[in-house]
């Protein structure tokens, strides 16, 4: 600290002093300009008081000597004399002898013949004095000034400024000095309180450190500016430039390539999850390991002694690690909790969440398994691990016990109920402890990080940092954030896929429909939540109201069987199938039906010609994290037609808001939009999906796990920040 005052201190000094000279000879000036004014005035002022005196005693010598000695009282004036129009001299004794009258009247003259001022030494004395010089009516008035005064006065003043400065710079010193300790002192306790640590700590390295990571952070923000669009190349160089991995390692359930053992051998199924979908194209672009559970009847038979098979077939970018479940494992796990308990608790479809101690013991063991697998293929002390949906809530906490300085960034692909909600759930605590292992907890929207951030506020003892939307627990710190997801951009499989004209003449034909015929499309997983139920009971309602559409529209289901072991979706399954056959049998016509429902897993290259083959494309869940499906539609339309009819309870609906948004419930509501996007002029089907297709391939899935990664890399500097500090956590 001394050193920082001299070195301060001494610069400052140099600086004021410097001052006080440049300061010191303007103000000489000024000073005399001033008293130059003042004697003007106070010669006037004696001349015109003693006006009436000198104009009555001027021819009177005597008398006129003693007005002119009346004159000279003030201390200042050390002598006066008038000079007649015939030149005669009458003066004061202390009058210079040396002033003549001709030389008087010559100054006056020279000065414009009313007043003259002039500094002179003709008095033969070693001060000099200073004359003034007034016409009169009948001759001159002379005064002659003490200049000793002025230099007395000047000497005081030049004194006093010196002492003035040197006062003033010793105050400027103290008081910045004291402000530069208490701004430093409170930024630095400030800074700490932001990250939660120990004000006692060495500050040293902070100015060094902080400057890097503004530089950094500034550096992120001038590459996006850069880089352009988000694509696998530039996800891949923010992994290797902000993490400095090279690879990553994908927690989730499900796996990417399933392989099915048929009649005519092993093939390669594609599952219908979001999941998949989303984080694939994230997997070929990164490389890495991909941790599933293995669940292809033909899955042991691809893998090589470590468990590890590379995908994609022909590509083999990337590996998938299988992790062996046995029956019981996975009904318990995956069945049981995640899918009787976390699926219908997470969301408001009505369906009541079963909770079994059983199903509990599983789901810890199997994310405890899921984890040390983790563990046995990261290549570094702190890889980067994205730790995906509601089948891992624990895995973070235990790959975080085993590896500290692990960036887990964990993803939760369906929506966080209210607190009220959540609590119902016996082991509410332990599911938050363990997604709390977490670098970052993301979710599709703000609205679920803020009800798990209460969910947190209610049921855990932790700090909360609202404006950095993090939970802070001791040195730990959990950034909650919304990343909404989305899909790889361009799609490979719209590549691929034939032009639209063939595929709407294939799959007219496929589906027995003639070629003129309006076809709307409604892809999932057969669940509950996306309101499959509600969604033909909308054709119903089109067909209801507006007769137009009868025998010419088909709405064609493609339902993928989903969780077929719990008993609520084996129900669904069959009223699903019973509403079909209710609606088509009361709509039929000759060999019309409306409703095609097509129970089955199908290829994506399927989906995707199915999409670009509709005149509309139905989205109607009852609540859905964010929904692919209807991203990918848009995706699909490269020909920039069709409608899309999107649920209000959808996270897409909060970006795709050219679709036709509805609510599912309102059956009538949605029978109409049906028919409004059969109706709608080709131009505003352009303009809407123009839109939207701007906005999915910007806001595409590299984009996603990119922003992911980048916070994750900011997160992580300012943890070895805080390293260095010895403080906890960071913002
Ligand atoms: P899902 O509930 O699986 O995802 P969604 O996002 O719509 O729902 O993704 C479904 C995927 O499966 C799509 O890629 C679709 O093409 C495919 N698919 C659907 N039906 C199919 C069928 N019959 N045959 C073949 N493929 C089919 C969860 C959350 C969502 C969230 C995603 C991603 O429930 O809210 O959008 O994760 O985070």
């Amino acid at each position: 600290m001394w050193r920082t005052t001299t070195r301060f201190l001494l610069p400052l000094t140099a600086v004021l002093a410097l001052l006080a000279v440049v300061g010191h000879a303007a103000l000489t000036r000024t000073t005399s300009r001033w008293f130059d004014a003042d004697l003007a005035l106070r010669s006037q002022l004696a001349i015109e008081s003693a006006r009436t005196s000198l104009i009555a005693h001027w021819d009177q010598r005597d008398h006129l000597v003693q007005v002119l000695a009346a004159i000279t009282r003030d201390e200042r004036i050390m002598g006066a004399a008038t000079c007649g129009d015939d030149a005669t001299l009458v003066a004061t004794e202390a009058f210079p002898q040396a002033f003549t009258c001709h030389a008087i009247a010559r100054e006056i003259e020279r000065a414009g013949g009313e007043i003259a001022t002039w500094t002179t030494t003709a008095n033969g004395a070693s001060d000099p004095v200073r004359v003034t010089a007034t016409r009169f009516p009948r001759g001159a008035i002379i005064l002659v000034h003490d200049l000793s005064y002025l230099e007395r006065r000047e000497a005081t003043t030049r004194n006093l400024l010196l002492i003035a400065f040197l006062v003033l710079a010793l105050v400027t010193a103290g008081v910045t000095m004291l402000a530069a300790r208490l701004a430093w002192h409170g930024w630095t306790k400030q800074l700490r309180r932001a990250l939660g640590g120990n004000p006692t700590a060495d500050f040293r390295p902070l100015v060094r450190d902080v400057r890097t990571l503004v530089e950094r952070l500034v550096g992120e923000r001038e590459e996006g500016v850069r880089a352009g669009p988000w694509g696998p190349e530039r996800l891949r160089a923010a992994l290797t430039h902000h993490l400095q991995g090279e690879r990553v390692v994908i927690l989730a359930n499900r796996e990417p390539y399933i392989h099915e053992r048929t009649a005519d051998g092993i093939r390669v199924v594609h599952p219908a999850s979001g999941l998949v979908t989303a984080l694939e194209p994230v997997m070929r672009a990164c490389s890495g390991v991909w941790v599933a559970h293995g669940s292809g009847s033909a899955d042991r038979d691809m893998v090589d002694a470590r468990d590890i098979v590379r995908v994609p077939p022909g590509e083999e970018s990337y590996e998938v690690r299988r992790v062996w479940l046995s029956e019981q494992e996975e009904d318990g796990y995956y069945y049981g909790f995640s899918n009787e308990g976390l699926w219908p608790l997470c969301h408001v479809a009505h369906t009541r969440p079963v909770f079994r101690a059983t199903d509990w013991e599983h789901y810890v063991r199997v994310n405890q398994r899921f984890a040390d697998a983790v563990c046995e293929v990261v290549d570094s002390a702190d890889p980067v691990v994205l730790v995906q949906d509601y089948h891992f809530a624990l895995a973070p906490r235990m790959i975080r016990e085993r590896l500290p300085k692990a960036t887990i960034l964990t993803f939760w692909h369906i929506p966080w109920p209210n607190a009220e909600r959540f609590g119902i759930c016996p082991w509410r605590e332990q599911l938050l402890d363990g997604l709390l292992g977490s670098s970052i907890v993301g979710f599709h929207t703000q609205q679920h990080c803020n009800n798990f951030i209460d969910s947190v506020d209610a049921f855990m003892e932790s700090r909360i940092d609202r404006e950095a939307t993090a939970v802070i627990q001791g040195r730990h710190r959990t950034l909650v954030r919304p990343y909404p997801i989305s899909i790889e951009w361009p799609v490979h499989w719209v590549e691929t896929s034939p032009p639209i004209d063939a595929c709407r003449a294939g799959v007219r034909a496929e589906l027995g429909l003639a070629p003129d015929a309006l076809l709307g499309v409604g892809i999932d997983r057969l669940d509950y939540t996306k309101g499959i139920e509600e969604r033909l009971s909308a054709v119903d309602q089109l067909l209801e109201h507006h007769p137009e559409f009868r025998g010419k529209f088909t709405f064609a289901q493609l339902a993928a069987p989903s969780r077929t072991k719990i008993q609520h979706y084996k129900d669904l399954n069959e009223r699903i199938e019973r509403l079909a056959d209710q609606i088509n049998r009361k709509w039929s016509r000759d060999d019309y039906r409306p409703i095609a429902l097509l129970r089955e897993h199908h290829e994506p290259a399927t989906v995707f010609r199915y999409y670009r083959a509709a005149e509309l494309c139905y989205v109607s869940s009852l609540h859905d994290g964010m929904n692919l499906v209807a991203k990918e539609f848009v995706a699909a339309r490269d020909d920039e037609r069709g409608v899309l009819v999107l649920s209000q309870f959808t996270g897409a609906a909060r970006e795709l808001t050219e679709a036709l948004i509805v609510n599912p419930y309102d059956l009538m509501q949605a029978g109409n939009a049906l028919a409004t996007a059969l109706r709608m002029p080709r131009e505003e089907q352009r303009e809407r999906m123009r839109s939207m297709r701007r906005l999915v391939s910007e806001f595409n899935v590299y984009r996603w796990a990119g922003r992911m990664l980048v916070d994750a890399a900011s997160l992580r500097s300012r943890e070895r920040l805080h390293g260095r500090l010895g403080t906890s956590g960071g913002p």
